[in-house]
Formats: structure tokens, C-alpha cells, sequence
């Protein structure tokens, strides 16, 4: 029996959307789908890591100092690579190098854009089997075209963004990414090795009920936040309530199924981390940017995320994210604490 199903590949999405734009110049959708493509070849290898010797610690620590599994570092090359070798990224920062990597040719030096990337975020995971992810954030260059790119271009406000996006390497293999048009999701489909439309223009529950957040920090939390997760916990179905509490470890897939079934992610400010422990520029922004574009907010429990001044590459920051009306209730007991 024949099958009409139209299955939109993210190769044919991105051309429908530059067909839609004739006056733009092909090189957001060229560098979409060269993320597209190094994030299949490391599904590749996240699928078989409990297969080869390619699980466990590389013995190295990274800029942050932490230990560095190996897929982290595959993760890193693969997408240093088609970026490097693409025609639509001048240069990178990445959570695993100290510092931006300029790629510094002709072609590149052309380009218009750069991209900010945690290669393999929740890389505590790989050796347990839970679901892990890619982020990614792509600006405009503010340096002159023609000329290598300079840190200037990396340390823009999240606002900035032209494209951010994340691959989730889970039950599924999935990439969701937002421009100013929408956010919108790709499932891998190994039949065909290809990303096709699944879930178009994603749009975040103004109401949620779940909030995700490490309860071991409890009391490491400042009075505020205390005081909504409290107040999560005393929900009833009479209060909007019950709410359930999920919290994998893995921010791609602690954030992915709150945008997509509503909810709250929170990664506060401790005692031990006053600065909080996510990175602004690879991990807080990008997800900051899709959540607004699919009607949710993003903050640092004070400013929204996407209006920080960033000041250095690896900067850390609180973060809370998450449906609206959430975020609001949030924001309640922190102002009155
Ligand atoms: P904790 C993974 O290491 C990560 O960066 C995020 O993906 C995740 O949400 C967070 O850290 C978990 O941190 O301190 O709760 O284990």
C-alpha cells in the first residue's frame, strides 16, 4: 500500500523558509543544516556508546573542570568541523574550549555569523543511559565581514540571537530550533538518516504543573524560592494544582518536556554557586531564546536572561525558565522576599 505521508526534511524546511525570504542569502539554513549534520554523526555514536570503548571518562578535565567524557570531545570535533569547513560561520566558543576558536580563512572570514555551543550537555548521564543533549546559539557578527571574527561577537546579549537550538539525543532523536518565526522540531528518522517536521511551531503552555529543580540545594536557596517550591508542593487540584516534581539531571530534557507540556525548570543561585551553575552564553541563552519565541520567559530571578550584558565566555548564571503564568507566580515570591 502506497503511503502519501509529505515528510518535510529539515534540509527542505530550511530551503522553504529561505524560499520565503528571497532576498536572504542562504547561509542561516546552510549553517542550521551543518548542525544537522554533525549532531547525526554524534547520534551515531550516543547510540552505541554502551557498545564500544568509547563510554567513560577521557581522562581529561575541561575548561571547567570537570571530567571530560570522550563522547564530549567527539561531540566538540564533530561540530567544530562542519562548522570550520561550512561557508556560514566566521568562528565558535564552545563549553569545552577556554577559548573562541577563530576559523580565520577567506570563506569564513565572510561569513556573517558565529555560533555558541555546550557539545554534549548532561555528559554526567552518558554512562546511565539518560537522555542528553546539544545547544546551540547562533549570532550576527558585530566585527566587520572580511576580517577574522573577535570575541566581540561572542559576547552579545542573548537578544541577539538570530537562531538557537538544541538536539536531544533521547527515546528519540530530536532537533528544535527557534527563529524569530518559531520554534520547531525535527525527529530523526533512520530510515532515511534525515530530520523531518514533527512538532511545528512549538509553542510553550501559558499554565504548567510540573517544576523541575534539585531539591538537594533546598536549603542552599535563597528565602524566595524556597517559598515557591513550598508553595509547588502545597498545590491542590482546587489551587491549580496538584504539581509533580521531575528533575532528570540532563537540562535538555528536563527543559524540552517542560516547553513541550508546560512546566518550570529551575537552577537557582546556592551558597556554594552564588553566580548559579549554568553557562549564560551556550546553555541559558539559546534556551532562553525559544522559550520566549514559543510564548514562555527566561530569567536569572531578576533580569530577563536575554538582556544580560555578557562579560566573559564561561560566565555562569541563576536560571528559571518556563510557562508564563509560572514564571510570574515565581517572580511573586521572589519580589516579596
Ligand atoms: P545538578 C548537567 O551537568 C547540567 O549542566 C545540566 O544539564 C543539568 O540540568 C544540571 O547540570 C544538573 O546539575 O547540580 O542538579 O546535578
Amino acid at each position: 500500500m502506497l503511503v502519501n505521508r509529505k515528510v518535510l526534511t529539515l534540509d527542505e524546511f530550511t530551503i522553504q523558509q529561505l524560499r520565503s525570504f528571497p532576498h536572504a542569502t542562504g547561509e542561516l539554513s546552510n549553517l542550521l543544516r551543518d548542525i544537522g549534520l554533525a549532531a547525526k554523526r554524534v547520534n551515531v555514536e550516543v547510540n552505541k556508546a554502551g557498545l564500544v570503548d568509547i563510554l567513560g571518562d577521557a581522562g581529561a578535565v575541561n575548561v571547567q573542570g570537570e571530567d571530560v567524557k570522550k563522547l564530549d570531545i567527539f561531540a566538540n570535533s564533530q561540530l567544530v568541523g562542519v562548522l570550520s569547513h561550512g561557508i556560514s560561520c566566521a568562528g565558535i566558543g564552545s563549553e569545552e574550549l577556554k577559548e573562541i576558536v577563530v576559523f580565520d580563512d577567506e570563506v569564513s572570514n565572510q561569513s556573517k555569523y558565529i555560533c555558541l555551543f555546550d557539545p554534549l550537555d548532561g555528559s554526567g548521564n552518558i554512562d546511565v543511559n539518560v537522555s542528553i543533549g546539544t545547544i546551540f546559539g547562533v549570532y550576527r557578527r558585530v566585527s566587520p565581514k572580511g576580517q577574522p571574527c573577535t570575541k566581540k561577537d561572542f559576547l552579545q546579549p542573548g537578544i541577539n540571537q538570530v537562531a538557537a537550538g538544541y538536539i536531544i539525543y533521547g527515546s528519540s532523536t530530536m532537533m528544535v530550533y527557534a527563529t524569530r518565526r518559531g520554534v520547531n522540531g525535527f525527529t530523526l528518522d533512520p530510515s532515511i538518516g534525515e530530520f523531518t517536521l514533527s512538532h511545528v511551531n512549538i509553542k510553550c503552555p501559558a499554565e504548567g504543573r510540573i517544576y523541575s529543580v534539585n531539591h538537594g540545594n533546598f536549603f542552599q536557596y535563597s528565602d524566595g524560592v524556597k517559598k515557591y517550591i513550598d508553595a509547588c508542593q502545597k498545590k491542590t487540584k482546587a489551587s491549580g494544582g496538584p504539581y509533580t516534581q521531575r528533575y532528570i539531571g540532563s537540562m535538555v530534557a528536563d527543559v524540552h518536556r517542560n516547553l513541550i507540556k508546560g512546566g518550570i525548570f529551575m537552577y537557582p543561585a546556592t551558597l556554594e554557586r552564588p553566580n548559579g551553575k549554568l553557562r549564560l552564553l551556550y546553555e541559558c541563552n539559546p534556551f532562553a531564546f525559544i522559550a520566549e519565541v514559543a510564548g514562555g520567559k527566561a530569567t536569572d530571578g531578576n533580569r530577563r536572561i536575554l538582556d544580560i550584558e555578557p562579560t566573559e565566555l564561561h560566565q555562569r548564571t541563576p536560571f528559571f525558565i518556563g510557562s508564563s503564568s509560572m514564571m510570574d507566580d515565581l517572580q511573586l515570591y521572589i519580589n516579596e522576599n
